[in-house]
């Protein structure tokens, strides 16, 4: 069985498995809340312990080149762990199948998510953390906060853009992202203004922006139980076509995108009023899964699947889950 874990847990299950070394492994979409949660625990632990992972995202990589933070980039061929490698922390990452590798089955595990739905489950006896913050660095804001008092500056500035990245900058569980961010702020010399910068970037080139617009200009409506949801096929950044679509006043988004393998990527986004009145789109992407095959989960607003299913099976399977949590039976 799976162990359901306290943030006090840690501490303990670190110390009980003596000195190897612990991997702190980031899920294989490397989005800036798993690359901001696994550097800055991997740093608190201290040396035995290396933030390691597939990917890492632009934003990701652009905050690792401004903090300087360090990250060992895993080979997608021959992906290898530490030498006498004692543990591994997975962080932000809902189920087996978000890491992206194969794990060596004998190594002690924890697992430090938030709030999430997954199709697949952890092996036997992995300490499962998994809390309602809006983000994971957030938990591991926390875990610093318990111990000791100030943060050095590039810790903070991991965490805060991963804060600010995974709420949609403050759109989902604004009160208990913005409390986060004022302890971070309290204990800190944080400046967020230049984060920002480096979290924006340059923008993206004209070409990319327009593939984005024709996107967004293809998609349809549907009504599903009162709800507005908008479909779109994108060739590239669904989570930004999604999102688009969501604040452009659909209740709920769903992208689709063929992958060069012949998999589908299905990426779906809900609006907060719509979270709040019920829906949930990692538990429907969950269901995806169990019903067609793929993996499938995420969190309420913001959730995916992959698999390989017929297409408009899939989205006829979405609209009509999307219905009968809309209508409430
Ligand atoms: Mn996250």
């Amino acid at each position: 069985m799976v162990q359901n874990a306290r943030i006090d847990d840690l501490k303990p299950w670190i110390s009980s498995l003596g000195d190897g070394a612990i991997a702190v492994l980031s899920h294989k979409n490397g989005d800036m809340d798993t690359i901001g949660s696994a550097t800055v625990l991997a740093a608190w632990i201290g040396s035995r312990a290396r933030a390691t992972g597939l990917h890492a995202d632009k934003v990701s990589k652009r905050m690792l080149q401004r903090t300087g933070m360090e990250f060992r980039w895993m080979d997608h061929r021959h992906p290898t762990f530490p030498r006498a490698l004692a543990g591994i922390i997975a962080v932000d990452t809902g189920g087996p199948s978000q890491v992206g590798i194969e794990m060596p089955g004998d190594i002690p595990m924890f697992v430090i998510d938030h709030h999430a739905s997954s199709s697949d489950q952890w092996p036997e006896d992995t300490m499962l953390l998994s809390s309602d913050a809006s983000s994971t660095c957030q938990i591991i804001l926390e875990l610093i906060l318990r111990d000791s008092g100030r943060i050095p500056l590039e810790w903070a500035e991991m965490l805060y853009a991963g804060i600010v990245t995974d709420t949609g900058r403050f759109k989902h569980g604004s009160e208990n992202a913005h409390r986060s961010v004022v302890s971070l702020l309290d204990n800190s010399t944080l400046n967020p203004e230049d984060v920002l910068q480096t979290i924006d970037g340059d923008g993206m080139p004209s070409d990319q922006r327009k593939r984005i617009l024709s996107s967004v200009s293809s998609m349809e409506i549907h009504h599903c139980g009162g709800m507005i949801v908008a479909t779109a096929k994108g060739g590239s950044h669904e989570s930004r076509i999604a999102t688009s679509l969501v604040s452009s006043g659909a209740d709920a988004s769903i992208v689709t995108k063929h992958l060069e393998d012949g998999n589908i990527r299905i990426t779906a986004r809900a609006s907060w009023r719509s979270i709040e009145s019920g829906l949930d789109m990692g538990a429907i992407m969950s269901s995806l899964a169990i019903a067609k095959g793929g993996h499938g989960g995420g969190h309420k607003g913001a959730a995916g699947w992959m698999g390989n299913a017929n297409q408009g099976e899939a989205i006829a399977f979405l609209l009509a889950e999307i219905g009968v949590q809309a209508r409430g039976d």
